[in-house]
């Protein structure tokens, strides 16, 4: 049996993506998208690029590149740590790589700037890490950023609150091109939640790993969830991004 798994944002946090992995009992016949937002927050961040290299050459797997992994390329690649960055996990990201060979890291970029920014499959379902602006779907995004740092897809998802029938003359055109969107990005637990969401037809699988949430692996066929810990129980002389 082929199943298709989305995972969300990671951050660092090496300990649960592989509680996770493990609890999936993955096969070679599975297909692994991974929502972006490998680095900043926990101590791994360098160490789960590191895995997910070796783990796709086993392993189908589509790697998503969220807005924490354009900062890291970029300062992989120029040696110069954007301001925001440092402060939003950056740090800790820097410190992982110590003991890194300029190989390794040079290997680390060629994963990183192989990352699409979003992932359309035959069944018309599409993948990004946090939004898109064009109602006319994603080909026809002006601002690539977006891709990884909008918030107004799901933020409208949410506003509509089940309201709206697909075919109705008001239902988002955005929405409409696709038969489900899986996104990360925004953590649930900005909501009170620690579970995936579930708006319009959006899912939203970061479930806030990179402060007092958990990492996520969602079958998309299916629903079935799986979680690691809270990451501040796999992590507990750390603080995250908290
Ligand atoms: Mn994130």
């Amino acid at each position: 049996m082929k199943r298709t798994f989305a995972i969300g944002d990671i951050h660092g946090g090496l300990k649960a993506l592989l509680q996770v992995l493990n609890a999936l009992e993955i096969t070679a016949e599975d297909t692994v998208i991974f929502m972006g937002d490998y680095v900043d927050g926990w101590s791994e961040s360098a160490q789960v690029l590191d895995f997910l290299i070796a783990f796709s050459e086993k392993i189908n797997c589509i790697f998503i590149k969220g807005n924490h992994d354009v900062w890291c390329e970029e300062w992989l690649h120029t040696a110069a740590a954007n301001p925001t960055w440092y402060l939003h996990g950056g740090k800790e990201t820097i410190a992982s790589y110590d003991g890194f060979s300029t190989e390794e890291k040079q290997q680390h970029i060629t994963f990183l700037k192989s990352m699409p920014l979003y992932h359309l499959d035959p069944e018309n379902r599409l993948f990004l890490h946090a939004g898109f602006t064009s109602m006319h779907g994603v080909e026809r995004e002006l601002f690539k950023g977006n891709f990884y740092f909008d918030r107004t897809l799901w933020e409208m998802a949410l506003a509509m609150d089940g309201s709206i029938d697909k075919d109705h003359a008001t239902y988002p055109k955005r929405l409409q091109h696709y038969k489900e969107i899986y996104i990360g990005h925004t953590p649930t637990t900005n909501f009170g939640e620690t579970i995936p969401m579930n708006a319009a037809n959006i899912w939203n699988v970061d479930t806030g790993a990179a402060f007092t949430g958990k990492v996520t692996a969602m079958n998309i066929e299916t629903k079935a969830y799986f979680q690691s810990d809270a990451l501040p129980s796999l992590y507990p002389n750390e603080k995250g991004r908290n």
